[in-house]
């Protein structure tokens, strides 16, 4: 199920609203003194192609808005940790400034929420009276909030409160919290008064739990889906983020002090930041345009100039990745950051010497923009990782053929920019065909010739939000398990067959393994070197190691599942996980967040 969209007119948050609730929260904030621990939870199981490297390389967005939100509204006491660099961290023992925090936060994907539990559970082994107020958000919890609750006296592992959207839902939270929080009591039980006062009602964008026993939830309310902040320039400076980091340790308990200013280029060269946001296309797999509600989102070029500057100036940081859905989303938009960018100075100098730029678009809005592509190129742009999903366009049309795709990938390698393919292999799609371009080698051959500098090759695997994703529980094609091993949520990253309606579904397995070898060996390696007199010289040789590398890992991890496939019994699912908690808006209607059919509870009278 798609997440349903606010009633039209009332899906963005009105203009200057974010930047009134800062102003107002710095206010109450230099009266109080409230420490936030920000976990970001990490599955060190999911560390394989195409993304391993970056995974640890480039500290979240995420977790960095909230705490750039949290030391722009002056709660400068905030650090941030990444489980990616401190595996060994344990909430139960953090303390700031030799206290324990008033706030304990913790962002996770899906793929993530096996780590995000743990550290919820640990977290809650802090005495009630003096445990933080647990707040989950990040993707986990905008799709499937309810697993961030329990119902299992046994293991009572749920958040306080669960945040099913962006920074200015965490704020308004927090002016409500602190509007009832009376003088040295804590955050949780003002967060409890709040609650239960109807107050928490007014805040689209949560979901937190009635129950009478601590941490056992016994219904889930569900405050209704985000409103947006339209224009991304009213968010807080992103580069704050960066100072509150705790530095890579293996230890259980946290640091005297966040990682210093100069070390941090040194544990994360590359950067995430927010350029764009929304996506026009409709691909039925993914859950992007609906959660951003149709809307395009954007940053103004100089915002974007300004923050990379700051970024490069404070942190050294070179390198840059667009958070975007599709960059070119919007033609005119995006021509305008991109001039900004080119001719934006910082420090003296044209930024474009300073920075490099990459990001994620589509090949119709590539060749949208081919007269401007040399542009780009001087803007500071030097890859492009674009959805290509199945060249034919047999699974999803978005635009893409065979030539659109070749002649958009030559045009950008012809300017200088590593075109970066994504492909979706699914049921219907051979390894290989002697004619047409069907097979999944075809395809990659075709992008290899027309200039593809690296892979992406993934699984279709349903993705929590999406339209097609009931459907493919129902259809009986999602696995519980394999070979008498569970499908876990750290296995629905595309990278296991974990879905499949194929009667050999080893072979899907083992594609992906074949399709990544295709692409990186060392034979392509030793062509690249050859071939390093392009105009974008030894990328790709770069790139061959980079991916041989990462496919050590890949198939290390996945080919056991292969094996399993190829010999185990396959159980499947077939129904979604829905919350076995009842969930309920806060007029006793559906929960916006529920799968249909979940349960709703008899409206309460005793509230
Ligand atoms: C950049 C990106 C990456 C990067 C960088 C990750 C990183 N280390 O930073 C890379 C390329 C490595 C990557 C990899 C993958 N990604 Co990715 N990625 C993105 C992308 C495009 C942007 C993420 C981002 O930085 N956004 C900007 C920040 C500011 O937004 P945010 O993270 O959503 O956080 C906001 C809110 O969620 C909320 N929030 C977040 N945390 C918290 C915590 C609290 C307490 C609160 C209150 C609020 C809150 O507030 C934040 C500010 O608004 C998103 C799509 C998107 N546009 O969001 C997908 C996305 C996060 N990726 C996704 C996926 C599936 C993957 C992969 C599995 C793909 C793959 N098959 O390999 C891998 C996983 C790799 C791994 N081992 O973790 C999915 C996650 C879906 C889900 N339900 O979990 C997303 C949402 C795309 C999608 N399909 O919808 N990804
Ligand atoms: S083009 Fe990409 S971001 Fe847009 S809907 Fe399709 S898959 Fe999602």
């Amino acid at each position: 199920m798609e997440l349903p969209p606010r009633p039209c007119g009332d899906q963005l948050v009105r203009p200057g609203e974010l930047t009134g609730i800062r102003m107002r929260l710095r206010q109450v904030a230099a009266r109080g003194d409230l420490a936030t621990v920000i976990a970001c939870a990490f599955d060190h199981r999911t560390r394989m192609l195409p993304f391993i490297f970056a995974d640890t390389r480039m500290a979240p967005a995420g977790v960095r808005a909230i705490g750039s939100a949290m030391v722009d509204c002056g709660f400068e006491k905030t650090r941030i940790v990444l489980e990616q660099w401190n595996r060994n961290f344990r909430p139960s023992r953090m303390r700031l400034d030799g206290k324990i925090p008033d706030v304990f936060m913790v962002s996770s994907m899906g793929l993530h929420s096996q780590r995000c539990l743990e550290l919820i559970r640990d977290a809650r082994r802090i005495d009630a009276p003096h445990r933080p107020l647990i707040i989950a958000g990040g993707p986990k919890a905008v799709y499937q909030p309810w697993e961030l609750f329990s119902a299992d006296p046994a293991d009572p592992t749920s958040a306080d409160v669960a945040v099913t959207g962006e920074e200015y839902v965490l704020l308004e939270l927090l002016e409500v919290l602190l509007s009832v929080r009376g003088d040295g009591e804590s955050m949780r039980s003002a967060f409890f008064r709040a609650r239960d006062s109807g107050a928490l009602d007014g805040v689209p964008g949560l979901v937190y739990a009635l129950g009478d026993g601590d941490g056992v939830a016994e219904e889930l309310v569900d405050t209704g889906i985000q409103r947006l902040v339209g224009d991304l320039d009213e968010l807080p400076d992103a580069s704050l983020g960066y100072r509150l980091l705790e530095p890579p340790s293996r230890r259980a308990t946290l640091a005297p002090r966040a990682l210093p200013a100069e070390r941090v280029r040194k544990y994360t060269p590359l950067s995430s930041i927010v350029l764009t946001l929304g996506c026009k296309f409709s691909c039925p797999y993914c859950p992007i345009p609906a959660y951003n509600q149709r809307q395009y989102r954007a940053k103004s070029g100089p915002r974007i100039a300004a923050e990379m500057g700051r970024i490069h100036r404070d942190f050294g940081i070179r390198f840059y990745f667009g958070a975007d859905d599709n960059f070119f989303n919007d033609k005119a938009r995006a021509l305008g950051i991109v001039e900004t960018l080119a001719r934006a100075e910082f420090a003296g100098a044209a930024l474009r010497r300073k920075v490099r730029w990459y990001t994620e678009v589509t090949v119709h809005d590539t060749l949208r923009m081919k007269p401007h592509l040399p542009l780009l190129h001087k803007a500071g742009c030097r890859g492009l990782w674009l959805g290509v999903e199945d060249m034919t366009g047999t699974l999803v049309k978005k635009g893409q053929s065979v030539d659109k795709t070749s002649e958009a990938f030559r045009r950008l390698r012809a300017v200088g920019i590593c075109p970066m393919p994504m492909m979706m292999h699914h049921d219907s799609q051979p390894l290989y065909t002697r004619r047409g371009h069907y097979g999944l080698l075809n395809q990659v051959r075709l992008l290899r010739k027309a200039g593809a500098v690296a892979l992406q090759v993934l699984m279709i695997t349903p993705a929590a939000g999406s339209k097609l994703y009931e459907e493919t529980f129902t259809s009986g094609q999602v696995y519980e398990s394999v070979g008498g091993r569970r499908v876990e949520p750290h296995m629905y990253d595309g990278n296991y067959v974990i879905a499949s309606g194929h009667e050999q579904p080893w072979r899907k397995q083992l594609n992906l393994i074949v399709g990544y070898l295709y692409f990186y060996n060392p034979l392509w390696l030793l062509v690249a070197l050859v071939r390093r007199k392009t105009r974008v010289s030894l990328k790709p040789a770069g790139m061959q190691v980079l991916g041989m590398l990462g496919l050590t890992h890949t198939i290390r991890r996945t080919l056991g599942w292969a094996l399993r496939l190829m010999f185990g019994r396959i159980r499947r699912l077939s129904r979604p996980p829905a919350s076995p908690i009842p969930m309920r808006g806060v007029d006793g209607g559906p929960a916006s967040h529920a799968i249909p059919g979940a349960p709703i509870p008899a409206n309460r009278q005793d509230r």
